[in-house]
Order: structure tokens, then C-alpha cells, then sequence
């Protein structure tokens, strides 16, 4: 269950503001380096599926650093983990929403911006945004697009709307996303409003629509639909448009659609954690990864939008940014403040139901 920003900022308040770190604990005196200054370790905790094959051995050879990555499927999965303390992660890669939730609660460390050479490359559109205006504590590391995959070679007609979860011939072949953020923001914007609505009649009635769909719906699933649809055994889901042309990769009949009522728009962060064990490694690898030819081959691996200007120069089917147009359809996830206590609650509400 995801925490709300009170109980966040509580479960930090309980641990001190600095994590304790177990690959610090009874150690006296700083980490061992490498001659070339780095720690010889770092820990990374990201989403899954959203690294090149070569992106940590690329940095491994060349640093002589050893990483650890382990991965998660949501945002609230991650906050869990840095809240309860002794994460023991150096990186980590949250949504831009919950972003100034993590800083507020000192789950994220300042970023020593002069030692990133490459920050340069960071396209102006992905500067600035409000997530974490000065960029003190995260750089954009990929963007994307939520919307609906299907398969095309099993559903009669493509489905372009939301209303696709009152058509008996999707029921137990659909599934949304195990993502509360998602699930009731695609069943505001189905009933016209915001996905950042703090209005709690119109949360009660985006609750009231995902209990109703509940009984059609295969599953609450994120990442791992991917397998569900090459397999066949899901013909629509709602998904994140890269995960959904990774799943193309292996069955072709694999397409995306953006629902015509309007679709969610969002950016993931790289982040230093606090009282990161390895700060030196994990300052290397920030600037590893704003490497143009770095950047490129992640996009081309996860088929997310790199917000890396000279990483799209390079990439050969580069998402495009979006145009105005488009922006005006798209709307970007926000931090919801005290209101994200109410949508936990109504998430909770559609799981329990
Ligand atoms: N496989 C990587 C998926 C990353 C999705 N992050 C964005 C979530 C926005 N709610």
C-alpha cells in the first residue's frame, strides 16, 4: 500500500533525517576508492526494463565499478523502500510527481551539479520543470506516455477510449495498471476533468467507475503485462507507451493508442539518495549517463523519449518531443501535496472493493 505524504514524512521523522545504510553500519572510516577516486561499488534501484543491455557493464569496464541493480514497479514501491530506512541505494529513479514528496521528507540528497560535465545535453523542455525547479537533487532520465496497448490481430477495432472497460468484448482480456496514480487518473480524464484533480467528488466518482470495472478487468498489473500480451492471454492493456513497443518487439501485433479523452504525460528522475554510500560512483554515473551515445542507447532499448538533445541528434527513430498540439491532449502528472492522502485512500478503496 502506498504511503501518504504524513505517513512519508512520519516514518522519516521516526528514522533521523539520514538513512542508516547497512553498507555503512559499523564501518569506521570512509569506503575503500579506486584509483581513479570512484567507491568500488554502487547500488542502483530503478524501474525494470529501463536499462541498454550495455548501460552498466559500458560503465562497469570503464570505471572499474561494481553495480547492483535491482528493480521495482512503481513509485510508491520505491518510496516505501527509502522511507523505511537502510535502503543502502545510491540511485534511484522516481516519477517527477513524487519527486518534491521525496525531498520534503529528505529521502533525496543534493546533486553536486559541477561535477556533471555532460549536463549540458539536458534538452531545455526537460529543464526547469517543477518537480525540482533548480535541478538540486534529480536529472531527467527518460519520458514518457500512458495509454492503451492492444493486440491488434485479436480486438475487432482498435480501442481509442476509456469506455473500451463497458465493452463485453474486452471482459477478462483487459487489464489496467497496478497504479493508483494511473487507474484513477485515466478515470478522471474519462469523465473530462484533471488527472492532478483534488476535488474529492470528482476522486469518489473516478473511485466509484474503477470499482465498477473491476469485475471485467483481468488485473491490476503493471510491467509484467508485457509477457501477458505477447502471449495472448491480454488483448488490451493500459500500459506506458515504451513498455508497450518493448512488448511489440516480441510479438509485432503489439500496437499503442493514446485514449482520445487525453492522456497522461510524465518524466522519471534520476536521483542521488540520502547519505548515499557511494556519492563519487554515483555522481560518475549520473554524467555516464547524459553521455549522448549513453543516453541514445537507453531510448533505444526502453523506446521511451530521451530528454538528452544530443542523445535524440544521434538516435536514428527518436521520439519526437511532443509538438504543442499534442501537449494540449497530454497533461502532466503533478505533485498532489496533502491531497495525495485522499487519493490513497480511494486507491485503497478499489483494491479492497
Ligand atoms: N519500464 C519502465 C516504466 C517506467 C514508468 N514510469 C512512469 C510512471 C508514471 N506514472
Amino acid at each position: 500500500m502506498s504511503p501518504t505524504r504524513r505517513e512519508l514524512l512520519r516514518m522519516l521523522a521516526a528514522g533521523g533525517t539520514s538513512l542508516a545504510l547497512p553498507g555503512l553500519a559499523g564501518c569506521g572510516g570512509p569506503p575503500p576508492r579506486l584509483p581513479n577516486g570512484l567507491e568500488p561499488e554502487l547500488y542502483l534501484y530503478i524501474w525494470s526494463d529501463y536499462l541498454a543491455p550495455d548501460t552498466i557493464p559500458g560503465f562497469e569496464r570503464e570505471t572499474g565499478v561494481r553495480v547492483t541493480v535491482d528493480t521495482y514497479e512503481s513509485n510508491e514501491e520505491l518510496a516505501a523502500k527509502l522511507l523505511a530506512g537502510a535502503s543502502g541505494y545510491d540511485l534511484v529513479v522516481p516519477s517527477g510527481y513524487i519527486v518534491p514528496a521525496l525531498v520534503e521528507a529528505g529521502a533525496l540528497g543534493l546533486l553536486e551539479r559541477d561535477r556533471l560535465a555532460n549536463l549540458g545535453n539536458v534538452a531545455p523542455l526537460f529543464r526547469g520543470l517543477p518537480y525540482d525547479p533548480a535541478g538540486a537533487h534529480t536529472v531527467p532520465w527518460q519520458w514518457g506516455t500512458s495509454g492503451i496497448a492492444f493486440r491488434r490481430d485479436l480486438v475487432a477495432r482498435a480501442p481509442e477510449s476509456w469506455d473500451l472497460l463497458d465493452d463485453p468484448a474486452f471482459h477478462q482480456r483487459v487489464t489496467l495498471l497496478d497504479d493508483g496514480r494511473e487507474v484513477l487518473g485515466a478515470m478522471l480524464k474519462r469523465r473530462g476533468r484533471s488527472l492532478n484533480s483534488t476535488d474529492p467528488g470528482e476522486l469518489a466518482a473516478a473511485r466509484d467507475d474503477a470499482i465498477a470495472a473491476k469485475p471485467h478487468l483481468r488485473a491490476f498489473v503493471s510491467a509484467p503485462v508485457k509477457g501477458q500480451l505477447a502471449a495472448g492471454d491480454v488483448w488490451v492493456a493500459q500500459l506506458w507507451n515504451g513498455d508497450a513497443f518493448q512488448a511489440r518487439d516480441e510479438q509485432p501485433a503489439i500496437a499503442f493508442a493514446s485514449p482520445r479523452e487525453g492522456a497522461l504525460l510524465w518524466v522519471d528522475f534520476l536521483a542521488l539518495a540520502t547519505g548515499a554510500p557511494h556519492p563519487a560512483a554515483a555522481h560518475a554515473f549520473v554524467d555516464y549517463i547524459l553521455r549522448p551515445e549513453v543516453g541514445a542507447a537507453i531510448s533505444a532499448a526502453t523506446h521511451y523519449g530521451t530528454p538528452n538533445d544530443a542523445a535524440r541528434r544521434i538516435l536514428r527513430d527518436a521520439v519526437p518531443f511532443p509538438t504543442d498540439a499534442e501537449l494540449a491532449r497530454l497533461e502532466f502528472q503533478r505533485d498532489l501535496g496533502p491531497a495525495a492522502a485522499l487519493w490513497d485512500r480511494m486507491w485503497t478503496e478499489v483494491r479492497s472493493a
